[in-house]
């Protein structure tokens, strides 16, 4: 049942080969046709998916307990140059991408007020403001073999997702909290935000987005210690 995963697909995982950068014919610009994708659907297997996908209730803005979300960071906040950042998307899609910021801003903002649960034992009401995860997946054209999510972070977190979660329409790559840019400590530039899972699956400075064929030994910095995978809320 369980395939290990292929030598090249580890090194692109693990970030030690950029070899599927140079190859795939990626710019760090979105040019209009690029914009133009973002109305091409999704693979058909995961066209199907979005069907059975039903929003979570939604707070009002009054309801926002800004002074709540605690800070959670398992190591220490890394140093990024928002003018030099890339998100990276590669893996099983058509096209590998990336993605500055500015890139990142130029598509369509969703804003949701939800609540953020953490299994240490508090939650907030916060809003998040950024892009559908859903959009940036239907640029980079997942191909039909794609079945898990990997994020990467800046601070050597790492998670993985199942596809149906990751293209669920409140998952979002979030540069906004409670209506203003994303604080550093916050996961700035860009982190996961979404109603549908637990604080740890959330990760924070998302560089890299890789979807996979397969689960890999490796799941997740928390799961990985005993987590359970999926997190759902
Ligand atoms: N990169 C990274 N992302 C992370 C974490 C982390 O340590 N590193 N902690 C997770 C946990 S356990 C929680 S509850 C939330 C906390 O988000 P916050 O610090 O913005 O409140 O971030 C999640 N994402
Ligand atoms: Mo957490």
């Amino acid at each position: 049942m369980f395939k290990p995963i292929s030598r090249r697909q580890w090194l692109q995982w693990s970030g030690f080969s950029s070899a599927s950068l140079l190859l795939s014919s990626c710019d760090s610009s979105l040019g209009s046709s690029e914009i133009g994708k973002a109305f091409e659907p999704l693979n058909q297997a995961t066209q199907t998916l979005l069907l059975s996908q039903k929003p979570v209730p939604e707070f009002p803005v009054s309801a926002i307990e800004p002074d709540k979300l605690l800070i959670n960071t398992f190591d220490q906040t890394p140093q990024i140059d928002p003018t030099r950042y890339r998100l990276h998307i590669e893996g099983e899609v058509n096209h590998p991408m990336q993605l500055s910021l500015a890139d990142l801003q130029a598509l369509p903002l969703t804003s949701m007020v939800i609540q953020h649960v953490c299994v240490e034992g508090w939650a907030a009401i916060v809003q998040w403001g950024g892009v559908r995860l859903r959009e940036l997946l239907r640029l980079a054209q997942p191909k039909p073999s794609a079945r898990y999510v990997y994020f990467k972070s800046a601070d050597g977190y790492y998670e993985s997702w199942d596809l149906a979660s990751a293209i669920h329409p409140q998952t979002l790559m979030a540069y906004q909290k409670n209506g203003q840019p994303l604080s550093v400590d916050n996961g700035a530039p860009l982190r996961l935000a979404s109603p549908i899972k637990l604080g740890y699956k959330q990760s924070k400075w998302v560089t890299q987005i890789m979807l996979t064929n397969q689960l890999m030994p490796t799941k997740g910095y928390w799961e990985d210690q005993g987590y359970e995978w999926f997190g759902g809320l």
